[in-house]
């Protein structure tokens, strides 16, 4: 145990010494940025321990490691958690203050790292942070893109995207590991020897390794997040330079600074790039060739190698991992075909995200032929066996179809375990995505329902709920969620809920003067804190809610509203930069809240707040204070969503349709603390098959047409009446979304919230039991679950 009254000291000690000998600074002279740096690599150093520790024993132990790879981690801050994971948050306090710095302030001017869109960026992060608290031996691999997901702002409403830069500054997470580094090979062709393919590529980059160590609660763990960046194999050819052939001279320095250079801002809709291929075969040959060359350090079997290591697929962008692990196995270390392939299977695990048809991946096999010739006649070679092996596969079912590889299909067949993220979702994936293959593979396809980390998401992120939590049950539930059930018998109790309400009204005081600071809009802490964050998408019907919040706007002005409630509707999320109906849909919520948040004959009762570059950093200040979440997809489309679980925790009731994970956030809180609207997956089904959907259900209601109308008629864009011309006609004449359909259903379930909303007693309680009853949500189960259904894993702790 650590002499608490010593720690501040220690640190403070730490800290000035890193600040003059890491940082050559004089304390006299030395800005918050260098204070910053300072503390960060204090609290670096004592990650160290724990992270040699996990790893000496995990060597020592042979232990089965995970490896998790993803072209996405979006971790956001770390000094803030990777501070209270090791229980120094108020030491830190004391030791910043005693050099008179602010933790908090200081903590707040760290860049996110955003090497992620969403989603499954963020599920890739918390599940690092799980593996380290419940002592799953586990590397993260993706790529250190120089640049994360970009910044977004508004001009006149519009989103404007300008390129993010987080490595402008020194990140003092990571350890460069010029030491570790692979060639990874491009194109080239194909050469018999001695009856041997050999893949004689043409270009060459290397993958240098930067290690992020990954500690979890209590410090108890730590696992590396190892992030490749691109450099030249060949520094520079100075023969062409002194024939005076600069370009030609710097080729393979250009290749190389584009390949780790951005990361792609598309979430939904998959566009066949030569370099995005480049970049999922850059990651996942550099962490295969990491990977045999660490089981080789200590094994010579490779038949063995499934025994020792787990390979978990984030999507399909790492899926090249199946051919490439064949490859390895059998062109490198001589296994013969089958049983490289089966060897490779056993190890290789798939994670589907999305039933989007748009962004399913498929190459031409043009391009995959071109880019990975050696590959292309790999995955025809495992296309073949498969439809050999199963000679009942529909002749329309296979890898390669059309002059395209199917990368779900390839996954699909190279996984011994193939998962959904919630119960829906696994469901549909058996039956809508993969019917034939779930029927030739029974029991491949599983569900693991996805989960946030509570350490960020609600310890970190929620001091006052989280210091109410422990005072009412005690200590222990930051690791072992299930036991905030313990919050229920004190629902009722009237000193509870005071304190409940009084952390969730710190939070929005908190919001609301930074809303009022930076935003210039004043909203009351005391409205309702309506809340809708994450990416642009029309599936996720963003549209609905503005075209709600209208609805409402104009009932209030016709005094339609009884005991108005006051609100706020606030916004978050970026559209990917080409995703023009997402991009009209932003600037139609920030047209609308300009006019509304002008009106003075509606004041307070609403207003509309829509502050650009949401983010992780965003997320943690806003989800703290809703008191409204909004789930609100086209059912059948949102495979879990994540932000669904950390809103509840942070005791947000959900208005919600039946989709992803609201579909079991439901079945644990229950209907009485859960606003339940709109179609099911199967009605949505049925609902589209009637081409007159959308005008059928604008005809049966009287507020969507006034909305539409207004709209369309220029109310929130005089100076260009015909702006939303295009949009409206679309909602009434395909309307693929539904908007239309369940507008009617959505109004009403938001006038069920202004009721509740206004009983004080009978709110609390609800948003107590969401917070509650969230336990499920903890990624600590998703990751245990994992370990023991697709990983055969145990835990070190
Ligand atoms: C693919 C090819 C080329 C370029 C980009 C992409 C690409 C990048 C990111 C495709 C998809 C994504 C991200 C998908 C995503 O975030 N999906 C979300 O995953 C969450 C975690 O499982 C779920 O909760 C969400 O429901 C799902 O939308």
């Amino acid at each position: 145990m650590t002499d608490l009254s010593l720690t501040p000291n220690l640190l403070k000690a730490d800290i000035q010494r890193h600040l003059t000998y890491t940082l050559g600074k004089d304390a006299a002279n030395a800005s918050a940025y260098d204070w910053r740096m300072a503390l960060s690599y204090a609290i670096r150093d004592r990650i160290v321990g724990p992270w040699f520790a996990s790893t000496r024993r995990t060597w020592a132990e042979d232990r089965k490691r995970v490896y998790y790879l993803s072209m996405e981690f979006l971790i956001g801050r770390i000094l803030e958690d990777a501070t209270a994971n090791l229980g120094l948050t108020e030491a830190v306090e004391e030791a910043m203050a005693a050099v008179g710095q602010d933790f908090r302030s200081l903590a707040a001017e760290e860049p996110d790292a955003a090497l992620g869109n969403g989603g499954l960026g963020r599920l890739a992060a918390c599940f690092m942070e799980s593996m380290a608290t419940v002592g799953c031996p586990a590397y993260g691999y993706g790529i250190r893109y120089e640049h994360g997901l970009f910044r977004q702002r508004f001009e006149g409403g519009r989103q404007v995207e300008a390129p993010e830069d987080w490595l402008s500054q020194t990140n003092p997470w990571e350890f460069p590991r010029p030491e570790s580094a692979y060639t990874i090979g491009f194109k080239g062709h194909v050469e018999t020897r001695d009856g041997q393919e050999i893949w004689v590529p043409g270009e060459t980059v290397k993958a240098e390794a930067h290690d992020t160590p990954v500690v979890g609660w209590q410090g108890r763990w730590a696992n590396t997040l190892r992030l490749w960046a691109a450099k030249p194999t060949t520094l520079f050819d100075l023969e062409r330079f002194n024939r005076g052939d600069y370009a030609a001279a710097a080729e393979p320095e250009a290749l190389a600074r584009t390949l780790s250079r951005v990361l792609y801002p598309d979430d939904t809709t998959y566009q066949g790039k030569e370099l995005r291929l480049k970049q999922e075969f850059f990651l996942t040959s550099a962490a295969l060739q990491d990977i045999l060359r660490r089981y080789l350090d200590a094994h010579s079997d490779l038949k063995a190698l499934p025994k020792h290591v787990a390979i978990q697929m984030n999507d399909t962008h790492p899926a090249i991992a199946g051919p490439e692990l064949v490859r390895l196995l059998s062109d490198d270390h001589g296994m013969a075909f089958e049983e490289a392939l089966e060897t490779a299977r056993a190890c290789l695990g798939y994670t589907n995200h999305t039933l989007l048809p748009e962004a399913l991946e498929k190459w031409a096999t043009f391009t995959f032929g071109n880019v990975l010739p050696r590959h292309m006649q790999i995955v025809e070679r495992i296309d073949s066996w498969h439809r050999r092996a199963y000679p009942n596969r529909p002749h329309y079912v296979g890898i390669v179809k059309h002059h395209e590889v199917r990368m779900g299909e390839l996954a699909f067949v190279m996984a011994h375990k193939v998962n959904g993220v919630s119960a829906l979702h696994s469901d549909l994936v058996k039956q809508s995505l993969f019917p034939e293959l779930n029927r030739l593979h029974p029991g491949r396809v599983i569900n693991e329902t996805n989960g946030v980390t509570p350490r960020r998401w609600l310890k970190t992120c929620n001091r006052p709920l989280a210091a109410l939590i422990t005072d009412t049950i005690g200590e222990g539930w930051e690791a072992d969620l299930e036991r905030l059930r313990g919050l229920e018998a004190h629902v009722d109790d009237a000193g509870f809920r005071a304190a409940f309400d009084a952390a969730k009204r710190a939070n929005k005081a908190r919001v609301s003067d930074w809303i009022g600071r930076e935003f210039g809009v004043k909203v009351s802490p005391d409205a309702l804190f309506d809340v809708q964050v994450k990416r642009f998408h029309e599936y996720k019907r963003q549209l609905l809610n503005i075209l709600e919040c209208v609805a409402y706007w104009h009932a209030l002005r016709n005094g339609a509203v009884k005991n108005p409630v006051p609100r706020v509707r606030i916004f978050g999320g970026k559209a990917a930069p080409g995703y023009a109906v997402a991009k009209e849909i932003i600037r139609l919520i920030n047209d609308v809240a300009a006019v509304v948040n002008a009106d003075p004959q509606v004041g307070d009762l609403l207003k509309i707040v829509y502050p650009p570059n949401y983010n992780v950093s965003m997320a943690e200040r806003v989800i703290p204070a809703a008191d409204l979440s909004e789930q609100i997809s086209t059912a059948g489309k949102e495979a879990s969503g994540t932000g669904n679980m950390k809103f509840m925790m942070n005791g947000a009731p959900t208005i919600g349709t039946l989709d992803g994970a609201n579909v079991e956030i439901l079945a644990e809180v229950g209907e009485e603390n859960f606003f339940l609207f709109g179609l099911t997956a199967g009605q949505v089904a049925e609902r589209r098959a009637d081409p007159e959907h959308a005008r059928k259900a604008i005809e049966a209601s009287a507020p969507l047409q006034d909305v539409l109308q207004m709209v369309a008629e220029g109310r929130f864009s005089p100076e260009e009446p015909e702006r939303y011309h295009g949009l409206v006609h679309a909602v009434w004449h395909s309307d693929y979304f539904l908007v239309a359909s369940d507008f009617d259903a959505y109004h009403a379930a938001q006038g069920r919230v202004a009721e509740a909303f206004a009983d004080r007693g009978r709110w609390l309680r609800m948003a107590a039991m969401n917070t509650a009853r969230s336990g499920f949500f903890s990624s600590d189960r998703t990751i245990l679950s994992y370990m023991k259904d697709v990983w055969d894993v145990t835990p070190a702790l």
